[in-house]
């Protein structure tokens, strides 16, 4: 009652997304609470949305006025600014604990297959492995596939072992970079030490230095894009095979009445890779068929699904903003999920439409949801179990179904080769076809723009708005995660496209027969993006590091702390990054100046924010035209 439908805001200005506006509307008939209405309904502390608060001991916690910063300081005498950047180095900590927990669970994977224990996976892009060996400086002369894999394993274990040296993949990163990373003392050593020192600094009495904190929260960033993150993209890769342009379907429509629908949504690929493998049992066919089902639609959510998305051209049902909103169709058999994103509220959603919720991994259990785990040296077991559990969900459906006709095909699946490939691979003139067109300016620059969605404003929106007005600028935009799903619902992701942008980038994309926005996997995969920017490094004639180049990021929607782990290792690598939605530190204070204009001075990239898509764009678009300035290409 309470969901009284002229309490609610429009559900038009709760979501762009037109499915989503149709299940919202659906579950406010039905008496159900989803998050983009709890989102709504939630008045955030305005004191915690600018961090002026501690709860790091019980002599407090501690608030101070956001107004008046200076005024107070906590019981301990902490400032304004020890106080943001000790929150802001634990949120860092948390994204960057979160993509290298990830990132070493591949790694395990992957030793799995090497020492013969995982027979169920299997090394399939052997031409990567010796790619990525390569360039870490193992030699691979002669040398069998699985020595080879072996040498790579014990090297990028040190990823999250070393406690000294520096981790392997900055080795990837532009000279200028690292030795920017080195004279300031925040190269990455190994992740667990760069996550246990961030945590151990931020205790009560210890680091009570904004800037030297910073340096820690630098470390722990890099430890993530250059560690962990990096460490899961490539040996993803190497296991399940390298993404190349793919045609697939997005948006809810992708679900089918008649079929047996299962939702996959999370972010590790094992799991997923594995269900993908099981639907195809003939078996299960035709215990579905036995049930009066035309087969079995497996499809993919959130990052989990960019990713499978870009692989195998698995379809994909939304992102973040509408897994809880899909359930409302009703034709849910199973959501099953594995790690992070995956709202509690999920299990309430699906418990009013008779869903299963299944969660797989031993480190997500959600009350209220049945867990089957996950195991890969015996992937059958679990993913039989989900099978089971859907068909029989399906003989027994009682719920009215309704499901959004939308549905959008798009072109996904651009991995750093092949954007390399396409745009850098065969030479003409002096520098690769992508630099020479940026210095002869069709294309201006270059935005990655990523990140979640976000209750607190309407989704998909501001990422739609912004990246239309950034190609229409002719900058060629790079996307990853929740934000490539906003983009294709809205029909970027393909070549025909190319009109919506300017006269230069438009010829380019008619020329080599892309999309003017390239979607590269999931928020792992943004890796991909510091890959291929010191890629543009080392082809020439664009400066010498990542700082000097003419691009920047923006996640205009973002919500998670891995968001910030991921915003900060692009400023740390060099990127003018802008987050929109709004940002955890006061203007008028020592420590957001550090961040907005400090760090950019020392050499690195710079913080910016802002709410409105076509601020974002044009503080984007200045920074690029200012770097173009630096290079001598402006004209
Ligand atoms: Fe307050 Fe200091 Fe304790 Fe934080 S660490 S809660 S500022 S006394
Ligand atoms: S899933 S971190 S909502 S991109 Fe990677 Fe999407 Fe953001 Fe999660």
């Amino acid at each position: 009652k309470e969901n009284s439908e002229k309490k609610m805001v429009s559900v038009e200005d709760r979501t762009m997304c037109e499915a989503t506006q149709q299940m919202l509307t659906k579950a406010r008939r039905d008496g159900v609470k989803l998050d983009l209405d709890r989102g709504y309904e939630m008045k955030p502390c305005p004191i915690g949305a600018e961090s002026a608060c501690c709860k790091h001991c019980y002599m407090g916690p501690c608030r101070l006025n956001p107004r008046d910063p200076y005024k107070k300081v906590g019981v301990c005498g902490a400032t304004i600014d020890t106080i943001m950047a000790r929150n802001f180095g634990r949120n860092v900590a948390a994204g960057s604990a979160s993509h290298n927990d990830h990132g070493r669970h591949i790694l395990e994977l992957f030793r799995g297959i090497i020492d013969g224990k995982v027979k169920d996976f299997t090394i399939e892009d052997t031409l990567k492995l010796e790619r990525v060996a390569k360039s870490l400086g193992i030699d691979v002369e002669g040398k069998e596939v699985l020595e080879v894999a072996k040498e790579l394993c014990d090297e990028l274990e040190k990823t999250f072992s070393n406690v000294d040296g520096e981790m392997p993949f900055t080795k990837l990163a532009p000279e200028a970079t690292r030795e920017l990373w080195r004279k300031d003392g925040v190269m990455p050593r190994g992740a667990m030490l760069e996550i246990m020192e961030m945590m151990s600094r931020t205790h009560i009495g210890c680091d009570q230095d904004y800037d030297n904190l910073m340096k820690q929260i630098t470390r722990t960033a890099l430890a993530d894009g250059w560690g962990g993150s990096m460490v899961a993209t490539e040996l993803s890769d190497i296991m399940f095979g390298t993404p190349s342009p793919t045609l697939a379907d997005v948006n809810m429509g992708v679900l089918k009445e008649d079929h047996v629908n299962i939702i996959v949504h999370g972010h590790e690929p094992a799991m997923f890779e594995g269900m993908l493998a099981a639907v195809n049992d003939s078996f299960f066919i035709e215990e579905a068929k036995a049930k009066g089902a035309k087969g079995i639609n497996l499809v993919g959510m959130c990052c989990s699904g960019a990713e499978m998305m870009s692989r195998h051209g698995v379809p994909h049902a939304g992102n973040f903003g509408s897994t809880e909103a899909i359930i409302v169709t009703g034709a849910v058999d199973a959501m099953v999920v594995d790690i992070q994103c995956i709202k509690q509220g999920l299990a309430e959603v699906a418990k009013c439409y008779d869903t299963h919720l299944i969660t797989t991994n031993p480190r997500a259990k959600i009350e209220g949801a049945t867990h089957v785990e996950f195991d890969e040296i015996d992937p059958r077991k679990c993913t039989d179990e989900i099978l089971s559990k859907a068909i029989a969900r399906y003989g027994t459906r009682s719920m009215p179904i309704e499901i959004p006709k939308k549905i959008q095909a798009g072109v996904h699946g651009f991995s750093h080769e092949y954007i390399e490939y396409m745009l850098g691979g065969t030479f003409r003139g002096s520098y690769s076809p992508l630099n020479d067109n940026i210095i002869n300016g069709r294309i201006r620059g270059v935005a990655g723009v990523v990140g979640c969605t976000n209750p607190k404003v309407k989704q998909d929106s501001v990422h739609v708005a912004l990246v239309k007005e950034l190609i229409r600028n002719d900058v060629l935009v790079l996307q990853t995660g929740c934000s490539q799903i906003a983009l294709a619902k809205a029909g970027l992701l393909v070549p025909e496209a190319a009109p919506l942008a300017g006269p230069g980038l438009a010829e380019v994309c008619e020329t080599v027969g892309m999309p003017p926005v390239l979607g590269l996997g999931s928020c792992v995969d943004n890796t991909r993006i510091l890959i291929a920017a010191s890629a543009m490094v080392k082809a020439g004639g664009l400066g010498n590091s990542i700082a000097d180049l003419p691009v920047a990021g923006c996640a205009p929607e973002w919500m998670s702390e891995k968001a910030l782990a991921i915003g900060h290792y692009f400023v740390a690598s060099g990127v003018y990054t802008v987050f929109g939605v709004g940002f955890p530190t006061i203007k008028e204070t020592k420590f957001h100046d550090l961040m907005f204009n400090g760090l950019e001075k020392k050499g690195y990239g710079k913080w910016g924010m802002a709410s409105d898509p076509i601020e974002i764009a044009r503080m984007m678009i200045a920074h690029i035209d200012k770097k173009r300035k630096q290079l001598g290409i402006d004209k």
